[in-house]
């Protein structure tokens, strides 16, 4: 347990004690229905209790689009109460005991004090994010591109970021450094298609010279945005390329905004994970254009189907397989707070679902070619409501039944909002 507390615990317990009949009869009858599926509920709350994915520090900020930004009261104005903010979604959710930085919107002078304030909340730090997509001040312009640019010396500003945040990362705790680029073009002709892609490398294996033994560098693609023509990780079969050309510590991630409209994620995620070399996700969902919606939100079943994945990989014991999970949306209209709450708890869910996949059954299935049987399986497992299961596993762990009620009645963003004046700049969130 951790030294303190945003949210007091009386609160939570006042709160749960509520509604625990509720959920215990919920959770009761939920079990029966799953012991006639030879499931044991217990079994499968264990592993949603232990199953964890980090918050991104850029996540508890208000998020905006091109057009404008909708500033929310009470935000984060620098990483130390971003920390404090995310401590208050593990606190009630359980689910998210570690935090994604990004650099340089993160960094501070003395990372073991962050480090000790993080501790404070039983918060530890994931994989650390370098940013060559904005331009800080005093340095020379990513406009035209940043590992990838044509300019050497803008490419070593770039490479030189990345090693620092490694730095950083290792002061931190971190075991790993997400390289995403938004280097590309808005124009046919405006830049050679290998040239670029050949610069990355050269940049990317001067980073990779600098992990760690114990490090890991994961590369996130990115189909487009903010390069509207081409972009030069734009894929995971160029991610794929990377990765094996820079060696065993490089791997690919799997942003699930990052892709065209009607891609099959689940596959690209079994692809990955049969060729040893899925590094892990950044969960949001996506309609359009948007790569930053609420976990969930648009499609639960694609979500569903890349659990399907994770927990088919994981009961077969797939060589290498050690994914990390990351939530990484923008929140422009929800406070973020809930917004994370509600999509870890959803990440969570499609995991409890996931491990009811009759496996077995599903194989018999696909042998036998009973095409109907094996869908119906899997939706069996997706169509479980198995919310009861999610918020067991979380008052178990000292969480809040209903953590987005407690939330709104600990009063915690109207506090805020006296302690932290408005900002109308964009620092906190994305922009
Ligand atoms: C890019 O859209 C991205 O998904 C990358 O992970 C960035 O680091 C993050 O969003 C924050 O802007
Ligand atoms: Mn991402």
């Amino acid at each position: 347990m951790s030294e303190h507390e945003m949210i007091d615990t009386q609160l939570i317990q006042d709160e749960n004690s509520k509604i625990e009949n509720d959920l215990l009869k919920d959770y009761e009858s939920l079990g029966e229905r799953l012991e006639r599926r030879s499931i044991d509920i217990r079994t499968i709350t264990a592993k949603v209790a232990d199953y964890a994915v980090a918050t991104p520090t850029w996540g508890v900020g208000t998020g905006g689009t091109r057009f404008a930004r909708f500033p929310n009261p009470g935000e984060p104005r620098n990483i130390f109460e971003k920390v404090d903010d995310c401590s208050v979604i593990y606190q009630l959710g359980r689910a998210t005991p570690t935090l994604s930085p990004h650099f340089p919107w993160d960094r501070v002078d003395n990372p073991a004090g962050l480090m000790e304030r993080a501790a404070s909340y039983g918060l530890s730090f994931d994989a650390v994010n370098s940013n060559t997509f904005q331009d800080q001040p005093g340095q020379e312009s990513y406009k035209y591109g940043s590992l990838t640019h044509a300019s050497a010396s803008v490419r070593e500003q770039a490479v030189a970021h990345n090693i620092e945040c490694i730095e950083l990362g290792k002061a931190l705790g971190s075991k790993a450094l997400t390289v995403w680029i938004g280097d590309g073009t808005n124009f046919p002709g405006q830049q050679d298609f290998t040239a670029s892609l050949e610069r990355y490398l050269d940049s990317m294996r001067q980073v990779y010279a600098a992990l760690p033994d114990d490090w890991q560098i994961f590369i996130e693609h990115k189909l487009y945005e903010p390069a509207f023509y081409s972009t030069v990780i734009q894929d995971w079969g160029t991610n794929y390329i990377a990765a094996t050309e820079l060696g065993e510590k490089a791997k690919c991630l799997v942003d699930l905004g990052h892709h065209a409209p009607t891609v099959n994620i689940e596959m690209i995620v079994a692809r990955l994970i049969q060729f040893k070399k899925l590094a892990g996700f950044h969960f949001n969902d996506s309609k359009y254009g948007d790569d930053d919606l609420d976990s969930g939100s648009i499609d639960p079943f694609q979500l569903f189907l890349v659990f399907n994945e994770l927990v088919a990989a994981e009961s077969r014991n797939a060589p290498g397989f050690d994914p990390a999970y990351m939530l990484d949306q923008s929140h422009n209209v929800t406070d973020p707070i809930e917004s994370l709450i509600n999509s870890a708890a959803t990440v969570q869910g499609s995991y409890a679902r996931a491990l009811l996949v009759d496996r077995d059954q599903l194989v018999g299935y696909q042998q036998s070619n009973d095409v109907l049987m094996a869908h119906k399986t899997l939706k069996l497992a997706y169509e479980t409501d198995v919310a009861p299961i999610v918020a067991m596993a979380r008052m178990q762990s000292g969480g809040a039944i209903d953590p987005v009620a407690v939330y709104r009645k600990a009063g915690y963003r109207e506090e805020k909002a006296r302690q932290r004046p408005a900002s109308t700049v964009g620092s906190s969130g994305i922009v």
